[in-house]
């Protein structure tokens, strides 16, 4: 972990801690408004806290540092997860948890880069992420600053011709500074993203293109660790793309066997109910 790492780690917390943490703020953010992307931010809770505890450099007192690893949240309905871990990092205040979504908050409910420190874009219409990742990565290459790009898109983004127009521009720009992560939930909101659209070999799609590719397993922590790892560290002379399977909802067991297409509807007195249960299962 390095300088600024370390100065934005409140205490010396597992990842598992983090992920933990970061789900049980998204379940009460959850519960103000009575609704949310809960599914989505249950399932990436692991990538977030790999991100912001092992992979990202950044300094929590200062989310403008010019220095910083550029994380980029193209799909803005998963906002209620980069805000808890943007709580969980220390760059978002913890108290204002009980803001989330309503008037005047710095936390509405699809994230706007103007209110929320530490939120890089206004992500939300679908498909753009990576096209603004790769004019971001080429800008800092051109300035000789050394901080990568992140771009995290969804599985429905795929279907998008724009993000195809991106991968081809990274490649031929070499921008080995761009790591794009994909959640493959494998939903979206007309059903299954596998059904909605043939998606073939994923990884090979990506390689043809010229990418260096990974698929793992997004929910088990040592895996994604290692795959940032390998993102940063190969000298593969361009861009980088980790897609992650992940499970919706995961770690709240009764939600994730929940029939789900896109968005899980979380009842009024089900909200402690999906506390408690992640209560059982927290890491010591
Ligand atoms: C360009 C665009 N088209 C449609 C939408 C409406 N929309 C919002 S979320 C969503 C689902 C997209 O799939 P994915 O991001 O994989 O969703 P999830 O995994 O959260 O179900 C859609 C179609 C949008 N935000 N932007
Ligand atoms: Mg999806």
């Amino acid at each position: 972990m390095t300088e600024e790492r370390r100065a934005s780690a409140t205490s010396n917390l597992s990842l598992e801690q983090r992920a933990w943490n970061i789900r049980r703020k998204a379940l009460l953010m959850g519960e103000v408004q009575g609704q949310g992307y809960i599914g989505q931010a249950l399932g990436i809770a692991d990538i977030l806290a790999a991100s912001y505890f092992h992979a990202l450099e950044y300094r929590a007192e200062d989310p403008e540092w010019e220095g910083r690893d550029r994380f980029l949240l193209s799909i803005g309905h998963y906002a209620i997860a980069l805000y808890s871990v943007l709580m969980e990092a220390g760059i978002l205040p913890e108290d204002e948890l009980e803001t989330y979504g309503m008037d005047d908050s710095r936390m509405p409910m699809s994230g706007m880069a103007s209110y929320t420190p530490g939120m890089e874009i206004t992500g939300g219409s679908l498909g753009h992420g990576l096209g603004i990742a790769v004019g971001m990565a080429l800008g800092l290459k051109r300035k000789v600053n050394p901080a990568f790009v992140f771009n995290l898109m969804s599985d429905g983004e795929l279907g998008e011709g724009s993000t195809w127009e991106a991968v081809m521009s990274a490649v031929q720009h070499k921008l080995d500074n761009l790591i794009c992560l994909v959640d493959f939930n494998d939903q979206q909101a007309d059903g299954k993203s596998t059904a909605a659209l043939a998606q073939g070999d994923e990884l090979k799609k990506w390689q043809a293109f010229g990418w260096h590719t990974q698929r793992v397993d997004g929910n088990d922590l040592s895996a994604v660790v290692a795959a940032f790892d390998e993102a940063r560290a190969t000298d593969h002379p361009g861009p980088r793309v980790i897609v992650f399977d992940t499970r919706m909802c995961k770690g709240v067991d009764f939600l994730e066997t929940r029939e789900i297409t896109h968005f899980v509807r979380v009842e009024a007195d089900e909200w402690s109910k999906a506390l408690a249960v992640l209560e059982e299962g927290k890491p010591q």
